[in-house]
C-alpha cells in the first residue's frame, strides 16, 4: 500500500515526538519578488525543494534556507521568518542573508564549479579555489549560528540537505552534543579516484561523517561512500551494517530513493484545468493530432544531457527522414548557475544547435525542435506530460531525477513512453522504461524509433508497471523511511 500523508504524520509524531524538527538546505522553498511594484512569490525550480515541501506541510517544522527574492526581506518578522505556503501556512520559513561575496564564493563557487562537476563525473573538470572554499565554511557556520539560535536548550532534529551544507552537522555538533542530524545527499557520491583529487577532501568527509545518518538516493553512492571513507581515513567501515565509526562516533549510511507526490500529480492530470492547458499548449505549438510528441523538461545544465538529446533527435531524423513533420521534441530548459561560464557556453551551445538542427530538417510548415525558455507553472508542466506520447530523460549522470516520475505520475491514461538515460538513479527502480546511453547517439536514435513504435498494449503494460512502482514508492515513503531509520539511533 502507498504511503499518505496521514502514515508519515503518525510517523513524524512517534519518532520526532516533541523535539524540534528543523530542515536546512540552500534554496528556499518560496522566493518573494517584486513585480510590477506587487509583491508576488514563486516556487524555485528544482528537484530537492519540490521534493521536501509537501514533507514539510506534514511536519510543521522550520525550514532555514538562504533568501535570494528582490522582496524576501518585506515579507518576514524581526526573526527573519514567515509562515509558508502564504496561501495557506503549514510550517515555518526562517530566511539567511548572504553578502555577494558569500553568494559568489560558496553557491557559485565552491558548491557549484567545484562539488557539482566532481560528484557528478561528468567530464567538466572542477575548479578548486581557496577563496571560494573560505566562503564555504562561512556560509556553513552562518547556517550553524541560525540554528543554535532557533534551537537554544530544546531538543531538536536537524535534517540537512545537499552538497551545498557539508560541515554543518560537524558546526553543530560542537556546540551542542545533543542534536540529532541526518544529511541528504541529492546528488550522486562519485567513486573513489574521482573523489581522491579534492584539497578538502578529509574536511569533507569529517563534516558528513559528524552526522547520525547520512542518506544517499541508492545503494550504489552509499557503497561508493564507504569505499571513500575506508581508503582517505582512519575509520571503521562495517559493510554489514552499513555504517561508518570515525573518532568514536557512528554514522549510519542508508539508502532512500527520492520520489514525488504521486497522488496529488494523477489528481491534477484528471482536472479540467489541466486539460484546458494541454488545448493551449497545443495551439501555442500548432501541434496536429497525428504528431507524435516528445517532451524534456530541465535546468540548463551540463549534466542533463539536453545536448545529447537534440543530437539524437537529429540523428534520428537523418536515419528516419520520414517522419519529418510528423514528430515534435518540446524541451522546456530554465535558465541555472548562468553566472558560471560552463552554463553561459552551453546555453549559447543549445541555442545555436537548436537552430542548426531545426534549419536541417525543417520544412515550410513544420521544425522538429521548440525549445521553451519560460519559467512554467506546475499546471501547465502537467499539461506538457499529458500532452506528450513519450518523455525524453537523458543526464550524463544524476542523483534520482524526478522529472520522469512525475511524468510518470502524470500518465494516468497509460498512453507514453519513458525514454530514460542508464545514468540516473531512477534507472534503478523505472525498469519498464526504454534505456539510452545519452553518450551513444545512434543508440538514442533507434530508441525514439522504438518508442513510436511500440505498440499501443505494450505501452500501457508499461506505464501501468512503471505507475505501480512510483506511486508505491512516493515522497511521503521516502520521507517515512528516512524519519523511522533514525529510531535506530
Ligand atoms: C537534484 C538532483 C534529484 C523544471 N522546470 C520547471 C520546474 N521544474 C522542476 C521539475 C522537477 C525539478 O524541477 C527538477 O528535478 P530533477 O530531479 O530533475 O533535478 P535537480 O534540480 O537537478 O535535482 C536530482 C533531485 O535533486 C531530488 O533529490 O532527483 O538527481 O540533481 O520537479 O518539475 N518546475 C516549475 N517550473 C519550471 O519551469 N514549477
Amino acid at each position: 500500500m502507498p504511503w499518505t500523508t496521514g502514515q508519515l504524520k503518525t510517523a513524524i509524531e512517534n519518532i520526532i515526538k516533541d523535539r524540534l524538527l528543523i530542515i536546512a538546505s540552500n534554496r528556499e522553498p518560496y522566493i518573494h519578488i517584486y513585480k510590477e511594484g506587487k509583491i508576488e512569490y514563486i516556487r524555485p525550480v528544482g528537484g530537492a525543494v519540490t521534493a521536501l515541501d509537501p514533507v514539510m506541510k506534514v511536519c510543521k517544522g522550520i525550514w532555514v534556507a538562504y533568501g535570494t527574492g528582490t522582496a524576501d526581506r518585506e515579507v518576514v518578522d524581526k526573526s527573519n521568518e514567515i509562515k509558508v505556503p502564504p496561501e495557506n501556512p503549514k510550517y515555518t520559513l526562517r530566511r539567511i542573508w548572504l553578502t555577494k561575496d558569500e553568494e559568489n564564493g560558496y553557491y557559485y563557487g565552491y558548491s557549484n564549479k567545484c562539488i557539482w562537476p566532481l560528484f557528478h563525473m561528468a567530464y567538466t573538470r572542477p575548479v578548486f579555489n581557496e577563496v571560494d572554499w573560505a566562503y564555504y565554511k562561512i556560509v556553513n557556520q552562518k547556517f550553524a549560528d541560525t540554528i543554535l539560535e532557533i534551537v537554544k536548550k530544546k531538543e531538536a532534529f536537524i535534517w540537512i540537505q545537499d552538497y551545498h551544507l557539508m560541515l554543518l552537522s560537524k558546526l553543530l555538533k560542537e556546540k551542542n552534543k545533543n542534536l540529532i542530524t541526518a544529511h541528504f545527499l541529492h546528488i550522486p557520491w562519485p567513486n573513489p579516484e574521482a573523489f581522491r583529487i579534492c584539497p578538502q577532501k578529509i574536511e569533507i568527509l569529517e563534516g558528513l561523517l559528524a552526522n547520525d545518518l547520512l542518506g544517499f538516493h541508492i545503494r550504489y553512492h552509499c557503497g561508493n561512500f564507504m569505499e571513500t571513507v575506508r581508503l582517505e581515513l582512519e575509520a571503521r567501515v562495517d559493510l554489514e551494517k552499513t555504517s561508518v565509526t570515525y573518532g568514536g562516533h557512528e554514522t549510519l549510511i542508508r539508502a532512500f530513493p527520492i520520489s514525488v507526490d504521486y497522488d496529488q500529480i494523477s489528481k491534477e492530470a484528471e482536472s479540467e484545468e489541466v486539460k484546458t492547458e494541454m488545448d493551449r499548449l497545443r495551439d501555442e505549438f500548432s501541434i496536429d493530432s497525428k504528431v507524435f510528441i516528445m517532451v524534456g523538461l530541465d535546468r540548463i545544465d551540463y549534466t542533463k544531457g539536453i545536448i545529447e538529446k537534440i543530437k539524437a533527435v537529429d540523428r534520428f531524423l537523418e536515419k528516419f527522414p520520414e517522419y519529418k513533420g510528423k514528430v515534435i521534441f518540446i524541451q522546456k530548459g530554465g535558465l541555472s548557475r548562468i553566472h558560471i561560464d560552463k552554463y553561459k557556453e552551453l546555453n549559447d551551445r543549445i541555442n545555436s544547435l537548436v537552430e542548426e538542427v531545426n534549419w536541417k530538417h525543417s520544412t515550410e510548415k513544420w521544425r522538429p525542435i521548440v525549445f521553451v525558455r519560460k519559467h512554467m507553472t506546475r499546471r501547465e508542466i502537467v499539461g506538457l506530460y499529458k500532452i506528450a506520447d513519450a518523455c525524453l530523460v537523458s543526464p550524463l549522470h544524476d542523483g534520482m531525477n524526478l522529472v520522469c516520475k512525475e511524468f510518470i505520475a502524470a500518465k494516468n491514461d497509460l498512453n507514453g513512453v519513458l525514454i530514460l538515460s542508464q545514468f540516473t538513479g531512477a534507472a534503478r527502480e523505472l525498469n519498464d522504461a526504454i534505456f539510452v546511453n545519452p553518450y551513444d547517439r545512434e543508440s538514442f536514435a533507434l530508441a525514439i524509433k522504438e518508442a513510436i513504435d511500440l505498440p499501443r498494449k505494450e505501452k500501457e503494460r508499461r506505464m501501468k508497471n512503471l505507475r505501480t512502482v512510483v506511486n508505491e514508492n512516493n515522497i511521503y515513503k521516502w520521507a517515512g523511511k528516512f524519519l523511522e531509520e533514525l529510531k535506530k539511533i
